[in-house]
């Protein structure tokens, strides 16, 4: 096995890999066959990239100068001019956190390309950047060129700019800057394309909604697909209707919508890929997200979460508008980055002894889970149908996180297991073995979790440290013979208290929330919008829908946030609105009007800021909403004094 380790490591290209994963199946010294691949298994690029673990996702374009989460499409190319912008600084901060790659947006939905494209004129050439010859997607892939980094690109597929999107004519363009992407930058490690896919926007001046109909004929997937195997046939492709290699995690916080999670979409490998910013705020810097940046803590919940349940995490930092990344926001990815990697320090399990229930032979035997080398494996005999392996550690260790990973080259085949340690003088279980009924959704199981699939890696978070010297792993339900690579105990740290910074963004409006009091709501449950209680809504079975708060006494508004439901459901959402304000009820002011884009993925808090105005009634009117009929809020707060 060690031969084939080798080999891999050093990734000496295709043949290499291919020799290495024939050889696979059988014990370097004994010659005894291992078990043949079950379903599908991984491509050697899909092994590779889930062996990154984590990686960055730059949000970085128009919209963080506009404050938009979804740019319409005729923002000014004229706002982009990051006058501070450093890509090897940032590619600097992402590797000493210890990520392991990253990915730029290098066109969100508003269309904007950051890069000299021959596709459209809506381009980074119309900016004052460096006289109009700036080139963010250059900057970054060069600087990741020399610090050795992996460099991928997020290109939407969905062009709100574009005359002739939702038309034949929008793919010239869209496929232009595929291979301009895929040519002009040397190796991408992923390319993401989006679902986000059509809606109202600029359109070269139509202002309309556009339809694409099924967005897998529209863009032709299969054929893109086959496209950019042939430009760059390592670089892993995200989305494209479930023809690329990997897929969404299933929410916008960062985990992997389930545990137990099989990597398997029909006869295919598909792995799955967690996403989150680190600030609350959203994917684009916001001039008040300061303050709003995830706890180290929560970005751990994240990690076990995600990579934990055997997927990858991309964790997004957006530079500000001088292209400089917030110093609360690294101050937080560095703290987490220092958690994960005390946590990773140390595997008390390594070199432990094995003896096993069964072994397929030699090359298969249970020292194989504790000699710290990926590739080789435990397998049992084929008859064995409750393999154990029982692991007498080098010495009495305390731990409380288990790191198991499957030999996934051979398929996924684990569906339950279970841990036990050697406490006085018994066995006492330590990980109960899951059934695959009891799903663990969102953050749940963080924390004394059961053991379900293992996959790429597990990691199981005990509900508190064990010390032992002797443990037990069975192998509970299996699709097929269990070929188990790693068994691992780890410690997790204490809390790493982010250093503390200034952060670039202000504190909220410079306004606090106005206090509620005697305040007068016209328009049906109205008030439980403003009743500080997430879980109860204003909710109207019409839309447009608007309801008129008196405040009783004149204030000078300068804001507004909204907080869309957060139980789950997206009916109503507001996805644009208008604020009207009025010093006597009758003649109305508008202040703001707009888009809150995103809300189906990423339902945060939203918050407006605008020139203040003297005003004693607050008007809300909800002009366009997600999904059904009816309109909803679950909080509105307004900023003023
Ligand atoms: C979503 C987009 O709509 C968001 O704006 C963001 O880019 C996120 C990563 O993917 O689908």
């Amino acid at each position: 096995m060690m031969g084939c380790m080798a080999c891999c490591n050093i990734g000496k290209g295709l043949l290499l890999a291919l020799l290495c994963g024939s050889t696979l199946a059988w014990g370097a010294k004994d010659k005894v066959k291992g078990p043949k691949a079950y379903g599908p298994v991984p491509t050697e690029q899909q092994v590779k990239w889930l062996r990154m673990e984590w990686y960055a996702f730059v949000h970085f374009g128009l919209n963080t100068y506009t404050g938009n989460e979804w740019g319409f499409g005729d923002e000014s190319p004229a706002l982009f001019n990051p006058s501070e912008f450093d890509a090897e600084e940032i590619v600097k901060t992402f590797k000493a956190a210890g990520m392991n790659g990253m990915i730029y947006t290098a066109k969100h939905h508003d269309g904007f390309c950051t890069w000299p494209t021959r596709s459209t004129s809506h381009n980074i050439t119309k900016s004052p950047w460096k006289g109009g010859k700036g080139d963010v997607v250059r900057e970054f892939s060069d600087a990741c060129k020399k610090h050795d980094f992996p460099f991928g690109t997020y290109l939407s597929p969905w062009d709100r700019n574009c005359g002739e999107f939702g038309r034949p004519g929008y793919l010239k363009v869209y496929y232009k800057q595929i291979e301009e992407l895929l040519t002009k930058y040397g190796p991408i490690f992923e390319i993401w394309f989006d679902g986000a896919i059509g809606g109202d926007g600029y359109y070269g001046g139509a202002r309309e909604k556009r339809d694409i109909g099924e967005a897998d004929k529209y863009y032709n997937y299969a054929q893109v697909v086959r496209n950019i195997r042939k430009l760059q046939k390592n670089c892993i492709i995200w989305g494209a209707c479930g023809r690329g290699d990997v897929t969404w995690g299933g929410s916008e916080k960062g985990f992997v919508k389930q545990y137990p999670l099989w990597n398997v979409q029909g006869n295919r490998w598909i792995s799955l890929e967690a996403d989150t910013p680190i600030n609350h705020r959203g994917w684009f810097w916001h001039q008040n997200q300061a303050g709003d940046v995830k706890k180290p803590e929560h970005l751990m919940d994240v990690y076990l979460s995600s990579v934990g349940r055997g997927g990858n995490l991309i964790l997004n930092v957006a530079p500000n508008k001088n292209g400089r990344l917030d110093p609360a926001d690294v101050a937080s990815l560095n703290a987490f980055g220092e958690m994960r990697r005390k946590l990773l320090s140390r595997d008390y399990a390594l070199r432990g002894k094995g003896k096993a229930s069964s072994t397929y032979g030699k090359s298969f035997d249970a020292g194989k889970l504790t000699d710290g080398d990926i590739e080789s494996y435990w397998c049992p005999k084929e008859s064995d149908k409750s393999p154990s392996v029982e692991i007498e550690l080098t010495k009495s260790c305390t731990f409380d996180v288990v790191r198991l990973r499957e030999q996934i080259r051979l398929g996924q085949r684990v569906e339950a297991f279970q841990v036990d340690a050697w406490v006085d003088s018994d066995w006492k279980t330590i990980i109960q073995p899951g059934n695959p009924n009891e799903v663990e959704g969102n953050f749940d199981g963080i924390r004394g979790g059961k053991g379900h699939t293992i996959g790429n890696q597990v990691l199981r978070w005990l509900p508190e440290p064990v010390t032992t010297r002797k443990l037990r792993l069975t192998i509970t339900r299996s699709k097929a013979t269990p070929c188990i690579s790693e068994f691992s105990l780890l410690c997790m740290p204490g809390v790493v208290q982010p250093e503390s910074v200034e952060s670039d963004a202000e504190e909220e409006p410079a306004e606090k929330p106005l206090r509620k009091s005697g305040w007068k709501f016209r328009g049906k449950t109205s008030s439980l919008a403003f009743d500080g209680k997430e879980e109860t809504m204003w909710q109207s079975d019409k839309c447009p829908a608007r309801f008129v708060v008196d405040l009783k006494q004149e204030h000078e508004i300068s804001g507004f946030s909204y907080l869309p439901r957060q139980d789950g459901q997206t009916e109503g959402m507001t996805s644009r609105y208008r604020v009207e304000l009025s010093a006597d009820g009758k003649k109305w002011k508008k202040v703001s009007e707009g888009e809150f884009g995103n809300l189906r993925a990423n339902p945060v808090e939203q918050i407006i800021n605008f020139s203040p105005v003297e005003a004693r009634y607050f008007r809300f009117t909800s002009t366009a909403a997600l999904d059904g009929e009816g309109s909803s809020a679950a909080e509105i707060r307004i900023y003023g004094k």
